[in-house]
This record gives C-alpha cells, structure tokens and sequence, in this order.
C-alpha cells in the first residue's frame, strides 16, 4: 500500500528536499500550512514537486486541528520540521518560539499518542542544543548546553520525544542535525545572505555586505544528503537519536573567501572587530563589513558533530563537501541574479 506521510514546515528547506525524496520513493506527501496564511510555495516550485504535494491546513497552536488534519490525512510517518527556525529571532519571541518549537512538538505527540501511536515520528532537533559545547567532536552523549531560548525550546522537544518513546512506546526518533544549507535556504541565514548579497553587488545590485561575528565555526553539510537521514530513521526497526552532520567543521571567514573566489572578487581585509572590512582589490571598494547589529547576545562559537552512530546505524553518509557546497550556492546565486531571479 502507498506510504502516506504528513510534513509539518513543507515550505522551508529541508521540506522541500525531503518532498521530492519522498515522492521518489512513491509516498504519497501531505504538507501542512497555517490556515488563513499564504504559504511560500517557491522551493516546492523550484524542485518541481509543488503540484505533487497535497497541501493541508494545519495550526500547531490547536490540539483539535492537529487531530482533525492527523485524522483526514492518516499518515504513517510525521515529520516535524515546522518551527520558529530562526535562532536570532527567538531573543525577540522567545514566547512564541517555546510554543511552536516546544510545545506545538508535545500536542503532536499528544495526538499521535491518541489517535494512533503506530504513526512514525520524526523530530527537527538541532546542533543548536549543544551551545556552549562541552565536548568535541559532539555526539548522541554530549551534554547539551543551549545558548538561546530557540534551542532551549528544541532541548524541551528532543526530551519529550524521546519521553513519549519510552513512556507510550512510540517509534518516535530525533535527528540531531548539524547546519545544513543550499541554494534554497533563506536569506536570513548567513550562509545564504553572503551567496546572495556577493551575487547582487557583483551585478551592482547591492553596494555592501553587513555582518556579525565571522570568527564563528560550523559543521555545514548540503541539506539534499541530510533528509535522506531524515527518512532512513523512521525506516529504522528500532527508533533513537542520531548526530547528522560531516564530521568538520569550519569558519564563516572560510565560507565568505570561497563564496566569494566562486563569484570572482578578490578580498583584502583590514582592521580588526567590529571595524574589520574588506575591499575589492581591483576597485578598492568596500564590500564587506561588520556591524555590530548582528552579533547574538549569547551565541554559538565552534560545533562539530561526530556522525559515526548514522554512518554505522543508518549507513548514512554526506555526499557534499563544504567546498562543493559553497560553490553550489554562489553559482546558482550568481546565476539567478544575472538573470533578474532571485529567490528569496
Ligand atoms: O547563523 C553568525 C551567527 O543564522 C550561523 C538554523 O537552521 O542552524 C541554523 O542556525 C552563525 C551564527 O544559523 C551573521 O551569529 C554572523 O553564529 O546562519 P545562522 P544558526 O544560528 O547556526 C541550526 C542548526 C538550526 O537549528 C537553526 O534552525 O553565523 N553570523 N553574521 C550571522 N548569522 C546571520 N544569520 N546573519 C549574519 O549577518
């Protein structure tokens, strides 16, 4: 019988990628919006996938519409990427981000659990639980040390899910991913908001690109390899948590050199802290600089996470390094503002 499976935040990245997996592999994909909302449609578009997905109406703020659509849709696998995903906005909202990311996550559990505990669940965690890192390479075991109310809100929901796994006994697993970019990521984020900002001022579209910290290190990976992480844990026989990540980590100061090698300036920085910038070097022309605004009151500096549980577990691997990641990025970005289409 065709698999049914339900994606909560279908309209992001990750969603977007793990649609057309799915669809693939011959599931029948439901994602959810917020009713009375116009969902952003452009990566399900973008991937070819849009007229293929059956878009539901779906609020994580309300128990009896969660059971209503869980009940129209049947499905045999939830997955929970619906969030308030934005790790800087949730110092602003740090209400609204503990409800959708903490307790909109229990009301699913709290549906499945009552309307059918053989639904398989798969739970958005994040590197972001590991903060101020208390040991490196992280892994499953770490202590989690999160530096944001986002992440203390994803601490809550990676808990309650492995809660309702034991307690209830539901196939419920958390993916513990590490950053995962690409040519979808939104703009706000910072890999996505240097491809994009280099491509516009390359095409004299922007003068300047204004950034926080770059001193900052990540674990980045292409977001294409990371849901097939998703999918192969709710294949699983026995749920559990994984580290989804590449295993090295790097620095935003090596992503902006690479990204902007792919794009064809070449940089000079001078000065230091938030006075640091950087000149094109055959015009002379500031391009970037730092700007104190973007700086996070607490953030994360180095995370790397050690994958080895999804690559013995699950047989997962990353297929994308950071270089090819980077320079999938800046070449499309390129492109699209070349040609007056970029996506944001
Ligand atoms: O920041 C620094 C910033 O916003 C990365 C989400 O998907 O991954 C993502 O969270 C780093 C931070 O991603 C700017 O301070 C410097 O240290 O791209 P980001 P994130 O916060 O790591 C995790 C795994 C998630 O779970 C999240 O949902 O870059 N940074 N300058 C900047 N960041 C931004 N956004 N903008 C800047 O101008």
């Amino acid at each position: 019988m065709t698999k049914r499976a339900l994606i909560t935040g279908i309209t992001g990245q990750d969603g977007a990628f793990l649609s057309k997996l799915l669809l693939e592999k011959g599931y029948e994909v439901y994602g959810t919006c917020r009713p009375n909302s116009s969902p952003i449609n452009w990566r399900l578009k973008e991937l070819g996938v849009f007229e293929q997905v059956h878009m539901v109406p779906l609020e994580l703020f309300e128990y009896s519409n969660i059971i209503k659509t869980v009940d129209t849709v049947r499905p045999d696998e939830i997955y929970n990427l619906g969030a308030q995903s934005f790790v800087s906005s949730s110092f602003d909202q740090p209400i609204y981000t503990s409800e959708v990311n903490a307790i909109g996550v229990l009301r699913l559990l709290e549906v499945i659990r009552n309307v059918n505990s053989d639904i398989k669940f798969y739970q958005a965690s994040t590197s972001e639980l590991y903060g101020k890192a208390q040991e490196s390479p992280q892994t499953e075991n770490t202590r989690f040390y999160p530096r944001s109310p986002y992440s203390v809100a994803k601490q809550f929901a990676h808990s309650i899910t492995i809660n309702y796994r034991e307690a209830y006994n539901l196939h419920a697993s958390a993916g513990i991913l590490f950053n995962h970019e690409s040519e979808l990521r939104g703009t706000e984020f910072v890999t996505r908001k240097i491809t994009s900002s280099l491509a516009m001022i390359w095409h004299n579209k922007l003068d300047v690109l204004e950034l926080g910290n770059i001193n900052i290190e990540r674990d980045w990976g292409y977001a294409k390899d990371y849901v097939c992480a998703m999918w192969k844990m709710l294949q699983q026989k026995v749920p559990g948590e994984f580290v989804i990540a590449t295993g090295k980590s790097h620095t935003l100061r090596e992503f902006i050199s690479i990204a902007a090698d792919t794009i064809g300036f070449k940089l000079e920085w001078s000065g230091e802290g938030t006075d640091e910038f950087a000149i094109e070097k055959s015009t002379g022309k500031k391009i970037i600089k730092i700007n104190e605004k973007y700086f996070r009151l607490t953030d994360v500096d180095r995370i790397v996470g050690d994958p080895k549980n999804a690559n013995e577990v699950l047989k997962w691997k990353p297929t994308v390094t950071f270089e090819e990641l980077v320079h999938i990025m800046a070449k499309t970005d390129y492109d699209r503002v070349k040609n007056d289409k970029l996506l944001i």
